[in-house]
């Protein structure tokens, strides 16, 4: 079988992938992989929530909606230069993305000019930048790229069937208008979105068809297993098989065969060995550090225990279009990666 990149995938195509035999599926989704990367590195972003909770949007997943009572503690805003120290700690440790999210349905024009301090902070440390912040209108897209944002995330998270039955507050075409902003304002696209959320087969493949089918693939594919959060209304749904988890990473691998795929929440609750299978189905960054956006994710340590055991190291940044940083920090991810596993 040969797999162009393309943006016309039927239904019926990505079906006949996702149901192939597990072992036919991975040894294709794997050759793709090797024809566009070093199938041993793996990129690594560190999350930081710099404004949590009391989200007016209804997310039937999240710890952050002000619909739900999970006991979570709100916080507003945080200041840039508090957001800087947390970005310098990260690339200390290793990182070479920095992704800033808040819990807003859009940003207001209050704090938006403390959100594009953040960028040019970040960006003047020599990492990436990355924001989620919601909606975003055309001027919003333009300023961010003005800033320096290199990645916004915006996930669709579902079919968009489904994803009337977990976000009652936006729409799924709402969700489709800011991805064309951010992506005409020229700043670089990470769209994905959650599995595990009691969605059957057809949702996950109509998922994935519609990721396919955007004008220009997302850079970066989140693909997020469930993390169930105590008083949210998805907290007791059934988990999902983890070869479905791996089939939807090796079918995303092979639609958007140029893309980071990211194996993102979810990873605390698998093993090595299922962390190694997304890998080798096509897996190319996570997030790193003890903290998602409000739930922990593994330890730095063990994650690069983990590289060191399957032979995998941090994908270097490449710093192209970015200036040397004005604020050079003594360590990169493969200086710490070097120092952790000795
Ligand atoms: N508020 C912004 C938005 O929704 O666009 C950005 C932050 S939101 C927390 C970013 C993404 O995190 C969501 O789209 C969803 O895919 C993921 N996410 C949130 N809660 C999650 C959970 N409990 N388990 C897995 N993924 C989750
Ligand atoms: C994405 O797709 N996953 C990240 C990031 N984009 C912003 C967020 C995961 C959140 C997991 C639940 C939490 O920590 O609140
Ligand atoms: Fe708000 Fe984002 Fe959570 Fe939805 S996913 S409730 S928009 S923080």
């Amino acid at each position: 079988m040969q797999f162009a990149k393309r943006h016309d995938w039927s239904f019926e195509e990505v079906q006949a992938l996702y149901e192939l035999p597990f072992n036919d599926l991975l040894f294709h989704a794997q050759s793709v992989h090797r024809e566009h990367f070093d199938p041993n590195a793996v990129q690594v972003s560190t999350l930081l929530s710099i404004k949590t909770g009391a989200c007016p949007e209804d997310c039937k997943y999240c710890s952050q909606s002000g619909h739900y009572n999970t006991e979570l503690e709100k916080e507003k805003l945080m200041q840039v230069e508090k957001v800087l120290e947390e970005a310098r700690a990260a690339k200390q440790n290793g990182a070479s993305r920095f992704c800033m999210g808040a819990a807003w349905k859009h940003p207001s024009a209050k704090d938006f000019p403390h959100v594009l301090d953040m960028v040019k902070g970040v960006r003047a440390l020599g990492m990436e930048t990355c924001m989620t912040l919601g909606a975003l209108n055309n001027e919003q897209s333009q300023a961010l790229a003005e800033a320096g944002l290199d990645y916004y995330n915006h996930n669709i998270d579902t079919s968009r069937d489904y994803y009337k039955t977990i976000i009652t507050t936006r729409t799924f075409e709402g969700r489709l208008d800011t991805l064309a902003n951010v992506r005409d304002a020229g700043i670089k696209v990470c769209c994905g979105g959650i599995v595990g959320m009691g969605e059957n087969k057809k949702d996950r493949i109509n998922f994935l068809v519609e990721l396919a089918s955007l004008p220009q693939h997302p850079e970066s594919v989140p693909i997020n297993n469930l993390v169930k959060i105590k008083g949210t209304p998805l907290e007791n749904v059934d988990d999902l098989d983890e070869f479905d988890f791996i089939r939807m990473i090796a079918v995303a691998r092979i639609l958007m065969p140029a893309s980071h795929v990211r194996l993102s929440a979810g990873r605390e609750e698998m093993n090595d060995q299922m962390q190694a299978l997304c890998f080798f189905a096509g897996a190319n960054s996570i997030f790193y550090g003890d903290k998602l956006l409000t739930t922990s994710n593994p330890l730095e340590n063990d994650d690069m225990l983990l590289f060191k055991r399957l032979g995998i190291h941090p994908e270097e940044l490449e710093l192209d279009d970015h200036e040397a940083p004005h604020d050079p920090l003594p360590q990169s991810a493969s200086a710490f990666y070097d120092a952790s596993v000795q």
